[in-house]
């Protein structure tokens, strides 16, 4: 069947085809993206008030393309006490946040409880406030260095109050790609299986991937099929974030960057290839703003939200050191066109801003 008829029909998408979407001009696809969009959630565009914190940049791992962890570009070594991130957590609540996302490097100097210990402190404080933590990449080093099963890591997690995943560490599947821009980091295989083994214990993640570095289009696919293949099983993930390579300060050599019209398809085709993932997130952060918001008219429904404080993107060039206010975020969703809809975590509708 022709892949217009395809599209035309809501019919699902596989691997060659999905390949060839992208030889389609950007406003059919749109078009397509859009109906899809819109059949779900008419205008509303999601956010959340949310904080980074991102506690220790030292790591044991070398990605080429990070500008986050101390290294020799980046000889500025941290480690957060737990009494350092209770005060920025303290300081964050009364403001509003409503979520913190904590990702940190692999640091091998502090131990298991380091890790756990915090999420049991943010809890006992702040019960209400959702806690956004651990990639799938920190499970598998945690698991290797303190010689544990995934299950037992996972299980931690819960007992110390993390209530949701972040979707980082996922990068690009494709094992020939990764092997050279994160080798010896969590595989695609750990990557995926430690996803399914919280999905069955009831809890939600998100998955990213890293584009617009050494990776084709056919890697882009590919990443986004092996998503869909475990998310037909679990139903866990609530959200497909594709971040676009940012380029400062890191060792990747990239010839070509991706310009606003291959963020736009990319967005438009995860839309239409991720039938069973129910929100595409346009990340301003690597994005740029008004791509984001444009991106809104391509099939992406959530713009994350206030990102305050975030230094692993910002780190190589992303706009989001400081985050956004709400007030201005929630302006400019409204003023192209869309109605802000602030969500919580796990995407129940939290208010509508008029
Ligand atoms: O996995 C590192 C990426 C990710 C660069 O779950 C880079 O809602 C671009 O997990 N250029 C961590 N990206 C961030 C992350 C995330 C972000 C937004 C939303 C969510 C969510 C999760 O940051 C890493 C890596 O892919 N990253 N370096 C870089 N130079």
């Amino acid at each position: 069947m022709d892949i217009l008829e395809k599209l035309e029909r809501g019919e699902r998408i596989g691997y060659e085809e999905g390949i060839a979407l992208y030889d389609l001009d950007l406003f059919t696809l749109g078009k397509y993206a859009d109906r899809r969009r819109k059949g779900l959630y008419g205008r509303k565009s999601f956010f959340n008030i949310n904080r980074h914190i991102n506690p220790t940049n030292v790591c044991k791992e070398i990605c080429k393309f990070c500008a986050f962890s101390a290294h020799r570009k980046n000889p500025n070594p941290y480690t957060m006490s737990h009494d350092e991130i209770l005060g920025l957590v303290e300081e964050s609540y009364r403001r509003g946040v409503k979520e913190l996302h904590i990702v940190s490097a692999h640091n091998d100097r502090v131990g298991l409880d380091w890790y756990m210990g915090i999420f049991r402190k943010i809890k006992e404080r702040f019960p209400d406030l959702h806690i956004k933590a651990l990639t799938a990449a920190e499970v598998n080093f945690l698991a290797k260095e303190h010689r544990l099963e995934f299950d037992e890591v996972l299980d931690m997690m819960i007992e110390s109050g993390v209530d949701s995943m972040p979707g980082g560490g996922a990068e690009i599947f494709d094992e020939g790609i990764r092997a050279q821009i994160c080798k010896g980091k969590v595989s695609s295989e750990e990557w995926l299986q430690i996803h399914r083994l919280w999905h069955r214990r009831g809890r939600k993640s998100n998955a990213t991937m890293l584009f617009g570095h050494i990776e084709g289009r056919a890697e882009r696919i590919d990443h986004m099929l092996r998503l869909r293949q475990l998310q037909d099983e679990t139903g866990g993930f609530n959200a497909f974030i594709p971040l676009i390579y940012q380029r400062e300060n890191n060792y990747l050599k990239v010839e070509e960057f991706v310009t606003g019209q291959e963020y736009l398809k990319t967005i438009a085709i995860a839309r239409i290839l991720l039938d069973n993932i129910p929100h595409i997130k346009a990340y301003w952060a690597t994005s740029t703003l008004n791509l984001a918001l444009v991106a809104q008219e391509f099939g992406a429904d959530d713009l994350d939200g206030t990102i305050e404080r975030e230094s692993i993107q910002s780190a190589a060039g992303a706009e989001s050191r400081n985050g956004l206010p709400v007030e201005q975020l929630v302006g400019l969703i409204r003023e192209s066109g869309f109605i802000p809809v602030e969500r919580d975590s796990l995407y129940n509708e939290i208010k509508v801003w008029e």
